[in-house]
């Protein structure tokens, strides 16, 4: 008898346990829900950015992106590069992304195009597309990351960002912050921060795959830059130009963010 009664007390507080037990988490769960709506709300009532170079992201969505760019320029290094992967892992067909700038239905003649590169406003040199194919070829195995979420590994070459500026004697440009890109409708165009350009796999690429650059990618010259998101990897280059303020950006200006590291 009384080893049965002490066995269903016993019994009572393993219940009371599991209720109490559960009691805390549905609590604790309650308190958590409240506080990623009520945060989450904050986020939504928000103020927006003022728009200029970048504009359409919620104030305190802005800054937190500010604060990842300092830690990714801290971190980054020229010496630091981007995993490369052998020739046969690359895609046959090449993904196909947007066109902005370079709809199929625009007219463009590859032929008579020339690169245009902007010194400083009203000082502007060109070069056509078989003076950078007699500067040193560069080519790059790696997976191309586009925001959306789909990457490819895909094989581009080219010259070396940093080899065209050695050869150009652009060296004090080189000193300034940003490089702009635009294409030659300028309705597609992106900034990048100098060192991210200069970085040794930056490629300004002419061909894929071994192969001239298709229209739909960019020809006759598109920039490839690995350490970016496909965002600021330009196609059909019309113009650069340097500066020491961000140059304005097309998918920044929609709200993304401007460095865009990888
Ligand atoms: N001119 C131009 N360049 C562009 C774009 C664009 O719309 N227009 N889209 C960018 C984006 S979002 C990506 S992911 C890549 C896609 O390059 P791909 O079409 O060669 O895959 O190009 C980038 N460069
Ligand atoms: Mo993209």
């Amino acid at each position: 008898m009384r080893t049965r009664k002490k066995k269903s007390e016993k019994e009572l507080t393993i219940e009371q346990k599991i209720n109490r037990r559960n009691f805390l988490s549905f609590a604790a769960f309650a308190v958590l829900a409240g506080g990623a709506y009520e945060g989450w709300r904050l986020l939504y009532k928000s103020p927006d950015e003022a728009a200029g170079i970048t504009a359409g992201a919620h104030k305190p969505l802005r800054r937190a992106l500010n604060k990842t760019e300092l830690v990714f320029r801290r971190l980054f290094s020229n010496n630091h590069l981007v995993k490369t992967y052998p020739k046969s892992m690359a895609a046959k067909r090449v993904r196909v992304n947007s066109d902005i700038g370079i709809e199929a239905e625009k007219k463009f003649d590859p032929a008579t195009w020339k690169l245009q590169v902007v010194k400083k406003p009203g000082d502007v040199f060109k070069v056509s597309l078989d003076e950078l194919k007699a500067l040193p070829k560069t080519e790059i195995i790696y997976d191309f990351k586009c925001v959306e979420g789909w990457d490819q590994i895909q094989h581009w070459a080219g010259v070396r960002f940093s080899d065209f500026m050695a050869h150009y004697k652009l060296d004090n440009l080189a000193k300034m912050q940003y490089v702009g890109m635009e294409t030659p409708d300028k309705a597609y165009y992106v900034g990048i921060d100098m060192a991210s350009a200069m970085h040794p796999q930056t490629l300004l690429a002419y061909e894929v795959n071994d192969q001239p650059l298709p229209l739909n990618h960019g020809a006759p010259l598109r920039l490839i830059i690995p350490v970016k998101y496909g965002i600021k990897n330009l196609k059909r280059i019309g113009t650069i130009s340097f500066s020491n303020s961000r140059p304005r950006d097309y998918w920044a200006e929609q709200g993304y963010d401007y460095y865009s590291g990888l």
